[in-house]
């Protein structure tokens, strides 16, 4: 056990007094030995190949010891990189839990053998689960600060609440928090850092970010990554932080950087920007040799301010401890190493049967929810939001019900925010006397700033990974972000987010961690106009992300109980609105009520049929609808249209029985056909239906190039019903 439990709640400090006390300085220098010895044990069983990967923390140490006995385990918070070990030594992770995870056996607290070791995650240390990504942790960090900020401000926030995903999602929270963050120097380059500044500064939020500068990021120097060579001087024109550049070889100077960081961010002046100048004995990683990059004399150098040895001569050198007490010391560390290696080269492995554990919640299945019954909504009943004024029964747009959903959900869960690009009525809230507000490009979030304020309802910079990454930040801590991305084309920036954080998050930290925001997005065309950069698709892209769950309203009603599930569920959800369909006269539907909810996995039988079997779903629904019509008029072919209504998890059931039953099978979308959503669908068709089929499966999607500008030629990309119409006729005559 480190010193955590000593000090859970009231570190010493150093500033205090101006120098470490003679305890504090063998502490120290105790954890920081005890950090390079595990990971010389880990090199060890590197080499013996019981264990598979490892990287060290070599050099980093004490500016690492600094930063923990400055801040609170389990009561502030960690949002660390992969090279922390004496950070998290220091925060109270022991060196078993670490070799746990290193030989990747069922008890790693962290990951359960689903990680790499040194990728940190303790939920009663407030230690969020890391990834390998460089720097997309510093976003979490900047939405963990803001959602402390929340529950403070807003502590009924926290309150449990039986029926949705508060049940399963405790809260704590202090007024007087901070968010610790860490990355290095070369990770600084990445945009994800500058976007937190942004955020972090802009909001003062309460968020130390530290850069462990070792010189180097693998092989490539400082210079290459941060131009100037000096990280502190590019940051040093953000507003409200408090700046620290130290010596990152020299614990006491860390500390007392970390402790005026600490006191900046707990009085609530805004956030900590602390660079450490550190070393990297051990190269970057076992699988790195720096003698192939660094030159004789700089490795000599890095090595005379090894933290180790400068700690020890210091120790002797102010009579601080003697020798033999110091080698009396070490060895006491050595045996901790060691016996932590033999403990966890004898505990039991996971188990391949759980692997699929955590991929999505074990505690609310969102394809039975208990909220979610369909049949159960209350047409005619008024109200839903801004909208809200039109009469009961009058049918309503998608965009309307869409919007009436988030009304509802907002009244009823105070722990839900929406942020994104133009989301907001009006930043400027003094506007708002004298203009009536934006809410969306396509006002979906019309209204709800003016009723819910601009604490849980505002724009965020235009920045698609800062969107998505500060959700994540949120959500860990118990908040239901329901955020927007304005156009799925512009998803990109955000998907490293979404692919190795958002969708990961529970399984990589074996369901001790989770994230289940809700990311509205706007996709598709049919409009024209929107071209290449406005009326894209591409949901395969994220059906291929386990974890994330997929949805796809075609119509009013369903968007509204689609979403409804999708905010109260505990999965991270893409949800995707049609924005032809927005405001379609097809699909409109009174408004359902306030608990109207669908659950997940469910397709609906929009035209019952006997000879072919059409399974699609968005905007080609109408389409396959007006095909369909025309078979039944012109050819006397009875076509069965399924509305899949959400991706992932689809309905396979709904998919077999059809097919048993008609034995003929067309996927219709309107994503690219090579490689699509269809592709998929075609291939478990064949292979587990294969006896029930009297044809090929066929698919109807759009051309494999993007979306034109000119209608004539965006008509001929998409599909359209007189190309559905053909593949049915084809099918029938197979
Ligand atoms: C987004 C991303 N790109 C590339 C990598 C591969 N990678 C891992 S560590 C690293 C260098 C990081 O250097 P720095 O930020 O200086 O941290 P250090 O390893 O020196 O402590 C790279 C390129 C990664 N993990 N994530
Ligand atoms: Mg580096």
């Amino acid at each position: 056990m480190g010193l955590a439990a000593s000090r859970a709640h009231e570190p010493e400090t150093a500033a205090a007094s101006g120098s470490l006390s003679p305890q504090q300085m063998i502490e120290m220098y105790r954890l920081m030995y005890l950090s390079r010895r595990i990971d010389d044990r880990e090199i060890l069983l590197k080499r013996q190949q019981k264990v598979f990967f490892q990287i060290s923390g070599a050099g980093h140490e004490a500016l690492q010891v600094g930063a923990a006995m400055a801040l609170r385990p389990g009561y502030d918070w960690f949002f660390p990189y992969y090279r922390d070990r004496a950070l998290c030594l220091a925060l109270g992770v022991t060196p078993e839990d670490m070799m746990l995870q290193a030989v990747g056996a069922a008890s790693d607290p962290a990951s359960g053998g689903r990680q790499m070791p040194t990728h940190w995650g303790s939920p009663s240390l407030h230690i969020v689960s890391t990834s390998s990504s460089t720097a997309t942790q510093v976003l979490h960090a900047v939405g963990c600060a803001e959602a402390g900020r929340y529950f403070s401000n807003h502590p009924e926030a926290a309150e449990k609440a039986e029926g949705d995903y508060r049940a399963f999602r405790d809260v704590e929270f202090h007024g007087d928090e901070v968010v610790f963050t860490s990355l290095g120097e070369g990770s600084t380059s990445q945009g994800e850092f500058w976007e937190a500044l942004n955020t972090a500064s802009n909001q003062k939020l309460p968020v130390i970010f530290c850069v462990e500068d070792n010189g180097y990021a693998i092989s490539v120097p400082v210079e290459v990554n941060t131009p100037g060579g000096s990280i502190s001087k590019l940051v040093a024109n953000f507003p409200n932080f408090f700046f620290a550049e130290v010596d990152g070889t020299d614990p006491e100077a860390s500390l007392l950087a970390f402790e005026a960081a600490a006191a900046h961010c707990r009085a609530g002046l805004g956030p900590a920007f602390v660079h450490g100048h550190v070393v990297r004995p051990y190269s970057h990683a076992l699988s790195d040799d720096d003698r192939h990059y660094r030159v004789a004399a700089e490795r000599e150098a890095d090595h005379q301010r090894d933290p180790l040895i400068l700690m020890r001569a210091r120790l002797l050198g102010e009579g601080v401890l003697a020798e033999e007490q110091i080698v009396e010391l070490e060895h006491a560390q050595d045996h901790e190493a060691a016996e932590a290696g033999e403990l966890a080269l004898v505990a039991p492995l996971p188990l391949v049967a759980d692997i699929t554990k955590h991929v999505y919640s074990e505690d609310l299945d969102a394809t039975h929810p208990p909220f979610a019954n369909e049949q159960e909504h209350a047409p005619g009943e008024a109200g839903g939001g801004k909208a809200g004024s039109a009469k009961g029964s009058d049918p309503r747009t998608m965009a309307d019900l869409i919007n009436a959903c988030l009304f509802d959900e907002m009244r009823r869960d105070p722990r839900i925010v929406v942020f994104g690009e133009d989301v907001a009525d009006a930043s400027r809230e003094e506007a708002l006397s004298e203009v009536d507000g934006k809410g969306g490009v396509f006002k979906i979030t019309y209204g709800l700033q003016t009723e819910f304020g601009s604490e849980r309802v505002f724009n965020s910079p235009l920045c698609e990974a800062n969107i998505v990454g500060r959700a994540i930040g949120y959500a860990t801590r118990g908040m239901k972000p329901v955020v927007e991305v304005q156009f799925f084309d512009y998803i990109w920036p955000a998907m490293h987010q979404i692919r190795n954080e958002l969708a990961v998050m529970r399984w990589r930290s074996n369901g001790t961690w989770a994230a289940p925001a809700v990311i509205r997005v706007p996709i598709g065309g049919y409009l024209k106009g929107g071209a290449i950069y406005h009326s894209g698709s591409g949901e395969s892209i994220f059906t291929h992300l386990p974890g994330l769950r997929v949805v796809f309203p075609s119509n009013a009603l369903d968007a509204n109980g689609l979403l409804r599930t999708a905010i109260r569920c505990d999965d991270p959800v893409l949800f995707l609105e049609h924005k032809r369909l927005y405001r379609e006269t097809y699909g409109r539907a009174p408004y359902p009520g306030h608990d109207f909810a669908i659950p997940f996995g469910r397709a609906k039988i929009v035209r019952p049929g006997t000879d072919i079997t059409l399974i699609t779903y968005g905007a080609v629904v109408p389409r396959a609808l007006q095909a369909a019509e025309r078979a039944h008029r012109e050819h006397g072919v009875e076509v069965e249209i399924i509305d899949l209504r959400t991706l992932a998890p689809y309905d396979w059931e709904a998919i077999a029985t059809s097919v048993r039953k008609t034995s003929r099978v067309i996927v219709a979308h309107e994503d690219m056909i090579s490689w699509g959503y269809g592709a998929e669908l075609a291939a478990r068709i064949s292979d587990e239906l294969f006896e029930d089929l009297d044809a090929p499966v066929k698919r109807v999607a759009s051309m494999d190039t993007f979306v034109a500008y000119q209608p004539i030629l965006e008509d001929a990309i998409l599909p359209q019903p007189e190309h559905i119409l053909k593949a049915i006729l084809d099918l029938k005559a197979y």
